[in-house]
């Protein structure tokens, strides 16, 4: 029986996919042409999003058929993925001991399978958009960033997130400096990204507001339209997300792209120790 999990054919090459112009859109996002009036005008795009909405999205970035693909093929790795599941705060521990109630302890369900970026194959499409220099070199100009880097982190340089029915990621701020996220597979209902733009920053950390969220205020709650193949940018260290209860039978399936300004990066052990637990065949 063919293993579902490799696409190598007969010949001994990948199947489908092998090269970037059948995974992304290059006709609506002709990015490998550095300079050019037309990525001049897609940087201005990105910049004016960023600065009104804290986040960017590049519609129809990835193709239909190329998304369905690297779903199944994310899917095909859940049975082996990690199963996360835990009440956690939105913050990464400061050191600090805060008070009961304050936002910084109150914590909020996530649960989901992640499946991790060395489960994801070399040849695998959403890989391949990964590590396309031209799409990191736009989003560093469209970011200002003197440097630019991919994640070098062996767990979440790149995953994917898979949440089936009453699945959830909890109000949080992410750890890292940039995340791009993919939209490859849409559940029937629910499964909404929703954001707050902006709640904080490097010198602000306006705990009001974040509590008022947590108790229910959704003046400054945004939720997207997101479609599949939309490639979306946010600045999740100082914009406070989460998604919504999946609801239906079909998954909600999601490529995460992970970037900081310094080369060479991981993420904190604290959060990798938690998702090693939880794959199977790891000793406890
Ligand atoms: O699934 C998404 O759309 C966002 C996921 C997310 O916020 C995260 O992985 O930190
Ligand atoms: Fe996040």
């Amino acid at each position: 029986m063919p293993d579902p999990l490799l696409r190598v054919g007969p010949e001994g090459r990948a199947r489908g996919f092998n090269s970037i112009s059948e995974i992304i859109d290059l006709d609506r996002y002709p990015l490998q042409d550095v300079g050019s009036a037309s990525v001049d005008a897609l940087i201005r795009e990105g910049q004016d999003a960023l600065k009104r909405d804290a986040l960017f999205s590049l519609r129809g970035f990835v193709r239909p058929d190329a998304a369905a693909f690297m779903a199944g093929e994310i899917e095909a790795r859940v049975g082996m993925s990690c199963r996360y599941e835990a009440d956690r705060t939105s913050y990464n521990s400061d050191g600090n001991s805060w008070p009961a109630g304050h936002p910084r302890t109150v914590s909020h369900l996530s649960r989901y399978n992640q499946v991790l970026n060395y489960q994801i194959p070399n040849n695998s499409p959403l890989r391949r958009l990964y590590c396309w220099e031209p799409l990191r070199e736009y989003m560093r100009q469209v970011l200002g960033y003197g440097s630019f880097h991919r994640s070098e982190c062996p767990h979440l340089a790149l995953t994917s997130k898979v949440a089936k029915e009453g699945d959830t990621d909890g109000w949080h701020f992410d750890g890292n400096d940039v995340v791009f996220s993919i939209l490859l597979k849409a559940p029937e209902e629910g499964g909404l990204f929703e954001y707050v733009p902006h709640i904080r920053s490097a010198t602000e950390e306006n705990y009001d507001a974040v509590a008022a969220i947590f108790q229910g205020d959704r003046d400054k709650v945004r939720c997207p339209t997101l479609s599949v193949g939309d490639l979306n940018i946010f600045q999740g260290d100082y914009t406070l997300h989460r998604v919504t209860p999946v609801k239906g039978a079909r998954n909600r399936v999601v490529g995460l792209l992970c970037y900081d300004r310094a080369p060479g990066t991981n993420f904190g052990e604290t959060y990798i120790e938690e998702l090693r637990r939880q794959l199977p065949g790891v000793p406890a």
